[in-house]
């Protein structure tokens, strides 16, 4: 299997448009200079640092403090920049952890999305049942950590109206996905909740086409690309921190604005 990513490359800051707000706020914070003391380090991530002097528990913590700075800083209501239909690519640029010959076409008839958790209908749903939810466009930047990125318009019911459909308990701190290939995914309940958070049907208006996630995908406008899992097969809201597929290997849970 190739590397589906360079290895622990930044992005290239001029294309994380999308990013630079948290970067800035993160930078007069000083966080991004390594300045923070064990002292400060352990207040502010809430747990003892020092204690058993690992650098593992080290790294848990810095890697928790970014989660938590990313999640105070993000702004609920603010929107990400959105563009007009010329600049939108066709067809999107494929990825995923592994070749495009690889995929597996869901079959859509078949398909139902399964609910578990913290919802208080947890009835399976069809394609036919999602398409008659409202329905809304955004066109936004997918920009994955590989360090490119394109204009994307994606369309289909928005994560909040679908949560508050299905009885979702949303205090609840995590939105869990799993998917036909195995890729398991999460976001945090309030970029869940945020207005451009899409569980996408469709790409330029036409109905999601494979390789890009038939029949359901998340879109999201404040994550990077990873953090949109395509071909969604179940989602579970749940206050057990999910991980995910590549978080689980080092990348920066939150990753969003
Ligand atoms: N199910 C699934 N979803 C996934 C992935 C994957 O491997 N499997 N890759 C992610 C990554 S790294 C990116 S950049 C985007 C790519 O989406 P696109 O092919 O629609 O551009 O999908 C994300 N969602
Ligand atoms: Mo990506």
């Amino acid at each position: 299997m190739r590397s589906p990513f360079r290895p622990a490359t930044a992005p290239d800051p001029a294309i994380l448009d999308n990013h630079r707000p948290l970067i800035r706020s993160m930078q007069r914070r000083g966080l991004l200079r390594g300045g923070l003391s064990l002292g400060a380090l352990t207040m502010l991530t809430g747990c003892d640092v020092g204690s058993d002097g690992s650098i593992e528990a080290a790294l848990r913590a810095v890697s928790s403090l970014n989660d938590r700075v990313q999640a105070l800083l993000f702004d609920p209501n603010k929107l990400a920049p959105t563009y007009p239909e010329s600049m939108v690519q066709k067809p999107p640029r494929f990825n995923a952890y592994y070749d495009v010959e690889d995929v597996k076409p869901v079959n859509g008839d078949a398909w139902r999305l399964e609910l578990a958790g913290l919802i208080a209908d947890k009835r399976p749903w069809t394609r036919q049942q999602l398409a008659e939810l409202p329905e809304r466009e955004t066109i936004v930047r997918h920009v994955c950590v590989e360090g490119w990125d394109y204009i994307g318009q994606w369309s289909g019911v928005p994560m909040r109206t679908f949560l508050e459909r299905i009885g979702a308990d949303l205090r609840a701190k995590y939105v869990a996905f799993k998917c036909y290939d195995d890729y398991p995914s999460s976001i945090d309940m309030a970029t869940a909740l945020h207005p451009q958070t899409l569980l996408a049907t469709k790409y330029a208006k036409e109905t999601l086409a494979d390789p890009f996630g038939y029949p359901l995908r998340l879109r999201t406008s404040t994550k990077l690309g990873f953090k949109n899992p395509k071909w969604i097969t179940a989602i579970e809201v749940t206050n057990v921190y999910p991980g995910g597929y590549w978080e689980d290997q080092g990348f920066n849970w939150f990753s969003g604005i």
